[in-house]
């Protein structure tokens, strides 16, 4: 009796699947990533670190969205010009020190420095409304879609694309649009989640940034992280990260 009936078998097949993309839909993200071609002397020839972390930019102004899953942000947000670190963690909760197994209220966030000179929090914003899907009513904080703003700027800002967007969509967008207050950082093994899937390049990539907190707040690491799930491709990455931050004006 050990096991399942061939009658039973099909619906258990079929609520796996469904099981595995609800996961998928729910949270917004998932493993799977696209090919990934590594030259013969690596991403980074010389093992030093690239021009594009050298000259980055000492001013920043930072954007913290929630958007579900934080992998594919990181992600995709990394790959863009302007964008100097990205970080995932936990906000919009009131547990003190949230970890991913024990998250309380908090909602997965991905935090953002960037160049206001190179890329403006409007066309984040472009890019966040344009990657999730909002519409969606959650039972969960742990993927709610939140934008925390840090300034009266950033709230109009926010307010206005968020009502251009519904009337776009014809429907109710369950967005919250609140004051930022504490970002806790998530546990290193999410940081850039995608590229840490693949063992050669965090071969290479160790050993030019030995200190993880490197690692995580690199520019160029964030750009790999792009290119491991698509968002660029090879001569793209290879271009970025040899060039010279422009300077800011
Ligand atoms: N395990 C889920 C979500 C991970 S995320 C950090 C997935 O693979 O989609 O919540």
């Amino acid at each position: 009796m050990a096991g399942l009936n061939r009658a039973t078998r099909p619906v258990a097949v079929g609520a796996l699947l469904t099981a595995a993309f609800l996961a998928v839909v729910l949270s917004g993200c998932s493993s799977q990533r696209a090919r990934v071609h590594i030259p013969e002397d690596g991403l980074i020839p010389g093992g030093s670190i690239p021009p594009i972390d050298t000259s980055a930019p000492a001013h920043t102004e930072t954007a913290t969205f929630a958007l579900g899953c934080f992998w594919c942000p990181d992600s995709l947000f990394g790959s863009m010009d302007g964008v100097v670190r990205t970080r995932v963690g936990y906000a919009g909760g009131t547990l003190e020190n949230p970890t991913y197994r024990n998250l309380g209220d908090h909602t997965e966030t991905i935090q953002i420095d960037y160049d206001p000179t190179q890329v403006s929090y409007g066309q984040l914003l472009e890019v966040y409304w344009g990657s999730h899907n909002p519409t969606r009513q959650l039972w969960s904080r742990q993927y709610m879609s939140i934008v925390f703003y840090h300034n009266s700027e950033q709230l109009t800002l926010a307010t206005q694309r968020m009502q251009r967007e519904e009337e776009r969509l014809g429907r109710p967008i369950h967005t919250e649009i609140v004051p930022f207050s504490r970002f806790y950082l998530a546990e290193d093994y999410h940081q850039k989640y995608h590229l840490q899937q693949i063992p050669e390049l965090m071969e290479e990539l160790t050993a030019v940034y030995p200190d993880f907190a490197d690692f995580r707040d690199s520019t160029a690491v964030a750009r790999i992280n792009g290119y491991v799930r698509g968002h660029t491709t090879l001569e793209e990455l290879q271009e970025r990260l040899n060039s010279s931050w422009p300077a800011s004006g």
